[in-house]
């Protein structure tokens, strides 16, 4: 295949969030008096906002009607609005902007496909809002990675087809998502975790075009 189009993920990929993400998790499950840890905060990783909630309070054991659920998945992010609003460039993962800038270089589209509600105050704190052809998040989805939905639509808001783009996600389920869209998917962080991706780096900045090009002739989708 020949990339037309990248689409990023962003918390994990872009930017480092998961950090921000536990701390308000955390606040919450103090609160109700649940053992959270940061290891429990892995299987929170690429979730959605309701679903992580439950995870949390199947850890904690507790049952909770539809009310309070939205009542503490607001209370938890305002939270994270509280933290992430504070948030500078400096956050930016490292390879990032680099390779990004690559990337446009040889007119390779670039997208976001992220589950966050945040992702628009997200980019604009870390002021990267105006480099992408197009956001797709989780404002404008209603099925959760690995649904393919979020990165079938950021394909659509771009004009590339699904097998000419090139997911870059470090959640097992947005690895699942990309797959489920039919795109070919570079997983970011450990080949031990991201299993079905077609291939793993450690982060971003260990991409460069060159190598996007020996992975989309090497590995078939
Ligand atoms: P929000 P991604 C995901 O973003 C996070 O990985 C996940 O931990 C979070 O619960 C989800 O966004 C929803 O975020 O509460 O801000 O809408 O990795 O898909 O960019
Ligand atoms: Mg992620």
């Amino acid at each position: 295949m020949r990339t037309g189009a990248c689409i990023f993920d962003l918390d994990g990929v872009l930017v480092d969030t998961a950090k921000y993400h536990f701390k308000a998790w955390k606040r919450l499950t103090d609160m109700l008096g649940i053992d959270f840890t940061e290891n429990d905060n892995e299987r929170l990783k690429g979730v959605s906002r309701m679903a992580s909630l439950e995870i949390i309070l199947e850890i904690g054991n507790m049952q909770l009607d539809e009310r309070k659920k939205l009542e503490y998945a607001t209370l938890k992010n305002n939270w994270y609005i509280e933290y992430i609003s504070k948030m500078t460039p400096s956050e930016i993962l490292p390879g990032c902007i680099r390779f990004i800038t690559e990337l446009k270089k040889e007119k390779i589209l670039i997208a976001i496909g992220s589950a966050s509600k945040n992702t628009p105050m997200i980019l604009e704190r870390v002021g990267i809002q105006g480099m992408f052809d197009a956001v797709a998040d989780g404002n404008n989805i209603t099925k959760a990675k690995p649904d393919p939905e979020v990165f079938l639509k950021a394909a659509e808001m771009i004009g590339i087809r699904p097998e000419e783009c090139v997911v870059f996600e470090d959640a097992v389920a947005g690895v699942q998502a990309a797959l489920n869209a039919g795109m070919m998917c570079i997983g970011i962080g450990s080949p031990e975790v991201l299993t079905k991706a077609h291939f793993v780096v450690p982060g971003l900045y260990e991409m460069n075009v060159g190598k996007l090009r020996e992975i989309e002739n090497v590995k078939q989708l």
